[in-house]
């Protein structure tokens, strides 16, 4: 917005030229989204309080959990309000891809939210059953991955990372499989938001890495000169992944271990649907699961252990999600949080690296 306003000022003063660029726009838009994210945080973690949004814990989880209870939850809504205020102060609102993602991110945080507000506020432990937030999930990734489709100015092939020549073209399955990677990114994350800041972490580097490879895919001679796609319009994205980021960032000042406030579903389901849907614009969806490998590990190990138990009685794991079994070998909670951390600022290293190793 700030764009038509400001950026034609610069015929009398030249100092208004910088609001032209992406790069200006997107460490504007960081700063916003993160001072209001902290400025806002306190009073509406009192609000949640004032409304009794507590989290009820269950009985059969790790006992460290049952200290949690009463925990305010649904503060993913305070991460969608300050990275919607400063997407749309900054960013360019001509450009497609930033409502396709902005809309998509938060029709998932209405699903995230009907949920959270029926098991907190309605005391319904169960929140909306798992087959309506998965039909919620897909009419959305549907739409987006379709207008994604519909819109592109490149064919709809899949990427690999390491081979600039080999590609695979997906033709109309492009949705299809667009759809799987936004729902199966949205329920990735949320399985992995067991632990203080445990998910806020891992989308940082995640909505960080995928910012420069945005620019970069939407930069004419960057993508020629790494040799990636070049994607009109595609730089605009790195404006609402610094957004994203830096939400993240001034909700960690508040959900780091012990933590003042949870995300809730609202939050969990909505960043990773905004980190997939740039993902699948940005044509890398690979790179996704190498970079948000946390995320692939706790869905993984949700889906070994239930297929394991089912079929031979066992378990793989003392619990799943992965993060609760090092709980109970005895790590402490900070511990698991930071390792992950850490695997995870390893993991989008890699991955930039892959810009160059092709
Ligand atoms: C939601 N939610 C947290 C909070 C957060 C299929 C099965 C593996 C599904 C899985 C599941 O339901 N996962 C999705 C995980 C919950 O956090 C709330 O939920 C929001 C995210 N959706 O924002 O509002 C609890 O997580 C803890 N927490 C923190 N800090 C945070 O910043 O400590 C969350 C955020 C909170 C708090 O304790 O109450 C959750 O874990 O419920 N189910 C499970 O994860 C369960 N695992 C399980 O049943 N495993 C089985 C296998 C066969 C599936 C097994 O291994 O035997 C565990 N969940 C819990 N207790 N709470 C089991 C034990």
């Amino acid at each position: 917005m700030l764009l038509y306003f400001l950026y034609p000022l610069h015929v009398e003063y030249s100092f208004f030229n910088v609001f032209k660029y992406i790069t200006f726009r997107t460490f504007g838009a960081a700063i916003t989204s993160v001072f209001l994210c902290m400025l806002a945080g306190p009073s509406f973690i009192r609000w949640l309080q004032r409304k009794q949004m507590g989290q009820s814990i269950r009985d059969d989880g790790p006992k460290s959990h049952l200290s949690k209870k009463g925990t305010p939850t649904m503060g993913g809504a305070l991460i969608l309000f300050a990275m919607t205020v400063s997407t749309l102060l900054w960013s360019d609102l001509t450009n497609k891809n930033i409502w396709i993602v902005l809309i998509t991110t938060l029709l998932f945080g209405i699903v995230g939210y009907v949920d959270d507000y029926k098991k907190v506020v309605k005391k319904n432990s169960k929140g909306i059953s798992a087959r309506q937030k998965l039909i919620g999930q897909t009419l959305i990734a549907v739409g987006a991955a379709y207008l994604i489709y519909l819109f592109r100015e490149v064919p709809p092939d899949l990427k690999f990372p390491f081979f600039k020549e080999f590609s695979l073209n997906l033709g109309w399955f492009f949705v299809v499989f667009a759809t799987f990677v936004i729902v199966g990114a949205s329920n990735a994350v949320n399985l992995t938001d067991g632990l203080d800041g445990l998910a806020v972490g891992p989308t940082i580097t995640t909505a960080v890495t995928f910012l420069i490879l945005a620019y970069c895919a939407g930069h004419v001679k960057i993508a020629e000169y790494l040799q990636i796609p070049y994607i009109p319009g595609a730089g605009e994205l790195a404006i609402f992944l610094a957004s994203v980021a830096a939400a993240c960032l001034g909700f960690l000042w508040f959900n780091t271990y012990p933590a003042q406030v949870f995300m809730g579903d609202v939050g969990s389901l909505s960043l990773g649907a905004a980190l997939a849907v740039s993902a699948v614009i940005t044509k890398n969806e690979i790179l996704l699961a190498l970079c948000g490998g946390i995320f692939v590990l706790e869905a993984l190990s949700v889906m070994a252990q239930v297929a394991s138990f089912k079929m031979t009685g066992k378990r793989v794991l003392k619990m799943a999600p992965i993060h609760h079994h090092f709980e109970l070998k005895g790590w402490a909670e900070p511990k698991v949080i930071v390792r992950f951390w850490i695997i995870s600022i390893l993991l989008a290293l890699f991955t930039l690296s892959t810009l160059k190793l092709r």
